[in-house]
């Protein structure tokens, strides 16, 4: 007989829950056989300096020691109660915050908890093979450490399952172990995370790209009525904040070390820049094309009669909507949102409900614009001369009033047979994914030593020298 309350470190009071130990102990062995067929390969061995959360008190969320991955403690945390927390927004605000499922809700929350969830194994599916050929120790215990807490995560969405909504909620909870990403017949839900992660750049754009949706998504959902769902969102962004570190100082580290080479041996064209064995600047804008495309979809369409649902609801706010100053409810309110007509481009009003999704994407596009420009500032400060630019927003997309149109990156309404022509310009090509794996065959296991392709990082981890062994191989 497991303890639970002991292998599971907890602020739910789950010692004294038998309704919640008893489903626990059901899915628990589940997730550990899925954890065994779909973390990081060949890992489960190693010793890896990880960060664990034990409360979530300041000293308590980072403790930092050796851990084998499935010995991880995968616990759950809810931020602390705020007895007089109200509904913030639509048709409910001002009532107290629900500390159960509104019955008429329940179907839509347990809907929008399952997506939250679905992603967080999956993320881990689709990274499973880069420990294979990491660039170095330190990347690979960031990696791992990225993989518990997207394992945690989905820990997070599943005691929501569990805890409220019974059977139904078991039974989603055993769901989100059976899809997989990338699978035909059993896919994930939402369409970015089927696409593989190759590479490490792609691993390092996927957590500066999607790992960010996961930010705004999650603060939306931290506004929520539903107070567990909001007090689980709140602690859950405090781990996110490493895994949009790990993608934003990776892609700089790679620019960095591409553009020393380039100012090093005076090569600009990138043929003479891949002889050198590094990822030249044209392919690195390539990458971030496809992710903030396929991480645009993410929102969902522009005009959604879901969101405004959600948000008349009150199960789901927008981006910091405490701090918004107006009414909260949004009735008469408008938002610009874009449609292709006429082989144009047309801005048009609509009620600003329905335009929540749209909103939301336009709030994350700010915070890319901000991280992308951090990046230029890397190549500026070497000399080299290369502007990143961020692709419009209609650029490559499959969901909203953009899907089935062929926008080029600067924003012109292009033909099918146009857009095709330029496609090996825009986003990475065969040839590109082949040359960038070429660079990662084999694993840099050395401690402080880094593969070609990348620069050091700035610091280690938890103030670790950079020759730390943060992964130790037995
Ligand atoms: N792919 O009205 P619509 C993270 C579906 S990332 C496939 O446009 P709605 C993380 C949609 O489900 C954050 N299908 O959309 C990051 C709906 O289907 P039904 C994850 C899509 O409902 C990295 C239909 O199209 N969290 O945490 O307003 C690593 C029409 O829906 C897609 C959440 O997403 C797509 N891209 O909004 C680890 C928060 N987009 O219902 C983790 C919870 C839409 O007609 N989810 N569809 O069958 C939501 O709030 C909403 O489900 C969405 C969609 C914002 C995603």
């Amino acid at each position: 007989m497991i303890d639970y309350t002991e292998k599971i470190p907890n602020n739910v009071d789950l010692g004294r829950d038998r309704v919640l130990q008893r489903a626990l102990e059901h899915w628990q062995p589940a997730y550990m056989n899925w954890w065994y067929d779909m973390g990081p390969t060949e890992s489960h061995a190693l010793d890896v300096y990880l960060r664990t959360a034990i409360s979530v008190e300041p000293d308590g969320w980072a403790q930092f020691d050796y851990v084998k991955m499935p010995e991880y403690r995968w616990g759950i945390f809810l931020q602390p109660r705020d007895e007089k927390r109200e509904v913030n927004f639509g048709i409910h605000k001002g009532h107290q915050a629900w500390q159960d499922v509104p019955g008429e809700y329940r179907s839509t929350l347990r809907r929008i908890i399952v997506t939250q969830g679905d992603t967080e194994p999956a993320s881990v599916e689709q990274q499973r093979m880069l420990g294979m050929c990491c660039p170095s120790l330190y990347d690979l215990r960031n990696i791992f450490q990225v993989n518990v807490e997207e394992g945690r995560h989905l820990w997070a969405m599943v005691y929501l399952l569990h805890r409220y909504f019974g059977r139904d909620g078991r039974e989603e909870a055993e769901a989100l172990l059976d899809r997989r990403s990338g699978d035909t017949d059993n896919p994930r839900i939402l369409g970015a995370f089927n696409e593989p992660t190759p590479d490490w750049l792609a691993f390092y754009m996927f957590t500066f790209f999607t790992d960010r949706d996961g930010k705004f998504q999650l603060c939306a959902l931290a506004e929520s009525g539903f107070d567990p769902l909001s007090r689980t969102c709140r602690f859950m962004l405090t781990e996110e904040a490493h895994h949009m570190f790990v993608g934003e100082t990776g892609v700089g580290r790679i620019i960095q070390r591409t553009c020393e080479v380039m100012s090093e041996h005076k090569v600009d064209a990138p043929s003479d820049v891949r002889g050198l064995g590094v990822i030249d600047l044209q392919t690195i804008q390539r990458y971030l094309n496809f992710h903030y495309s396929v991480t645009l979809d993410l929102y969902g369409s522009d005009v959604s009669s879901n969101a405004a649902n959600y948000f008349t609801n009150g199960l789901k706010g927008r981006y910091r909507e405490t701090k918004l100053e107006d009414d909260h409810v949004l009735s008469d309110s408008t938002y610009p949102v874009y449609e292709v007509a006429g082989g144009k481009i047309n801005k048009k009003e609509v009620p600003a409900l329905t335009a929540l999704n749209e909103r939301l994407r336009d709030d994350y596009i700010g915070e890319i614009e901000d991280g992308l420009a951090r990046w230029q500032r890397v190549i500026d400060n070497t000399g080299v001369s290369f502007r990143l630019r961020l692709p419009h927003k209609g650029f490559h997309r499959e969901i909203g009033n953009f899907a089935g149109h062929f926008i080029s990156p600067e924003g012109e309404v292009l033909t099918e047979e146009a857009w095709k022509q330029h496609e090996s310009e825009w986003l990475p090509t065969v040839k590109d994914h082949a040359y960038v794996q070429s660079l990662m065959c084999g694993r840099v296991t050395e401690p402080g030593k880094f593969a070609n392709w990348i620069a050091p990082p700035i610091r280690g981890i938890n103030g670790k020298p950079m020759n730390f062994q943060y992964v130790r191989f037995n």
